[in-house]
């Protein structure tokens, strides 16, 4: 009997392998441990003349004997019951950027970190279309589109940039981008990596394929990131950094973003000639920018693309104006580090909604940053809870509970003053109130747009 491989997970990462798998010459088995999807819906998903067997439940024995290999979705935890079964069996797990990799020909860009992955990628991918053309430039991964569903278009010629995950990188096996880009680390998804050390160990295994043919682009100000830079990053290490003058690489001097490599600076603009706003996002470009320079574009067009280049949807996105309250959307706000750059780029005070699905963070230093830009915070979601008390542990109490975002909405638009702003970045995942964050930040738009002007 033909093997078969089975793809775990009826999402976007697994409807691509399954599709790329099949349109390969692949005996595929699609799988889910929901076993209340609609079949129909997802069989409706291959446009392709074939379709995969599908099947919902628990993964019986019977059909485990069946598979030589699985490619199981980022957002399934390695250590579920199906996968252990499988791994204790001998068959390979592995990721679906993996999967995708074996059929890889052109040139890869890998960019992880906690924050800015999916600017940075975006940015990224709009320099090498100018640089190489949109039909040689592919944008996938964690950004929302599955690298499996791309991967056999690629060409030797043609321009791969991946935003990608820890869970991703987890089952990641022989992944190796010629340039990678670790942004930074601070700590997330900890209640499924369990320790930091397993994050950050799943964070740097981008660059483990790598080789001294190969660069990295790291985060000069990150005490982690320089030390893995300085010992152990088997890549050609560029820096990028907003926070101090590098002797070679790329960083923030006052109001310029400078590249300087080999003894030659070149400025790529002042801060204001961007659309991109806050320091988070002046890293963000400056590493973009060296990642593109690895791959050998101008510093013009590097600067001219970023220059053009406006912020991605539901990253401190500015929604509306209503009777004079400004309001941003940065449902991307998933972790309480992503959130405190929300906060840093807002300028007057501001109402807060905070909180949603519970990852196991600690909220002291997003708490620490309200300061006095944050005059009122609106809590939903399953960390309302903690956050209330860790708010009391630090003095905060202008917080309030609500029951779904519209009530939230509606008590910000109450308390805000004209001038003042209302700031949509909750430190948490929405799972538990929303499929995604950007289910979340396009409810959020609704309702903004609601409120009477
Ligand atoms: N499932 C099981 N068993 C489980 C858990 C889940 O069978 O134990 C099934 C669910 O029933 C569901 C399917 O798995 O049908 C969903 O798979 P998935 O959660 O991997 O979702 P995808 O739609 O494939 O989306 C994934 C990424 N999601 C996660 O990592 C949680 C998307 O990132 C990514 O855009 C997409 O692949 C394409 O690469 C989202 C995300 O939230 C944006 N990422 C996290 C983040 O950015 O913080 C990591």
């Amino acid at each position: 009997m033909d093997k078969k491989v089975l793809v775990a997970g009826c999402g976007i990462s697994g409807i691509g392998a399954a599709s790329m798998l099949l349109e390969a010459g692949e005996a595929v088995i699609l799988y889910d441990g929901n076993d209340t999807l609609d079949r129909e819906s997802i069989l409706g998903k291959f446009s392709c003349g074939k379709k995969p067997e599908l099947f919902l439940g628990e993964l019986t024995d019977s059909l485990a004997a069946e598979i030589s290999e699985c490619v199981i979705s980022p957002g399934i935890p390695t250590d579920v019951p199906f996968a252990k079964k499988l791994k204790d069996l001998g068959i390979p797990v592995i990721s679906e950027i993996e999967a995708a990799w074996k059929y890889e020909r052109g040139t890869v860009v890998g960019i992880t970190g906690t924050n800015g992955k999916t600017t940075t990628t975006s940015l990224t991918g709009a320099i090498l279309r100018a640089a190489f053309g949109g039909e040689k430039t592919f944008v996938v991964g964690n950004i929302g589109t599955a690298y499996t569903g791309k991967a056999l278009l690629t060409a030797p010629d043609t321009f791969t940039v991946a935003e990608i995950s820890s869970f991703q990188l987890e089952t990641a096996v022989r992944f190796r981008p010629h340039v990678s880009a670790i942004l930074n680390i601070t700590p997330d998804h900890l209640n499924r990596h369990k320790t930091m050390e397993n994050y950050i160990a799943a964070k740097e295994s981008i660059t483990a394929n790598q080789t001294e043919d190969d660069f990295c682009v790291l985060n000069y100000d990150d005490p982690v990131l320089r030390t893995f830079g300085e010992k152990s990053c088997p890549a050609k290490v560029v820096w990028f950094s907003g926070g101090s003058e590098l002797e070679e690489g790329f960083f923030l001097r006052g109001s310029e973003l400078i590249a300087r490599r080999d003894g030659k600076e070149f400025c790529l603009g002042q801060t204001g000639e961007f659309h991109l706003v806050g320091r988070c996002n002046y890293e963000n470009i400056l590493a973009a920018a060296a990642i593109a320079s690895c791959l050998g574009i101008g510093y013009e067009l590097i600067a001219d693309t970023a220059k053009e280049f406006r912020a991605v949807e539901h990253r401190i996105e500015y929604t509306a104006t209503k009777r004079g309250v400004k309001y941003y959307n940065d449902s991307k706000g998933t972790n309480p580090d992503a959130a405190i750059q929300g906060i840093r780029a807002m300028t007057v005070p501001t109402c807060l909604i905070g909180g949603g699905y519970d990852k196991g963070s600690e909220y002291d230093s997003w708490i620490e940053e309200f300061g006095s830009t944050v005059k009122y915070l609106v809590l939903i979601g399953a960390t309302a809870g903690a956050i209330a008390d860790c708010c009391e542990r630090h003095g905060f109490t202008a917080y309030e509970f609500a029951d779904s975002l519209e009530e939230a909405v509606d008590k910000c638009a109450a308390k805000a003053l004209p001038g003042e702003a209302v700031l949509l970045s909750p430190a948490c995942a929405s799972w538990g109130m929303f499929q995604n964050y950007e289910e979340r930040g396009r409810l959020f738009k609704e309702l903004v747009h609601r409120l009477p002007d």
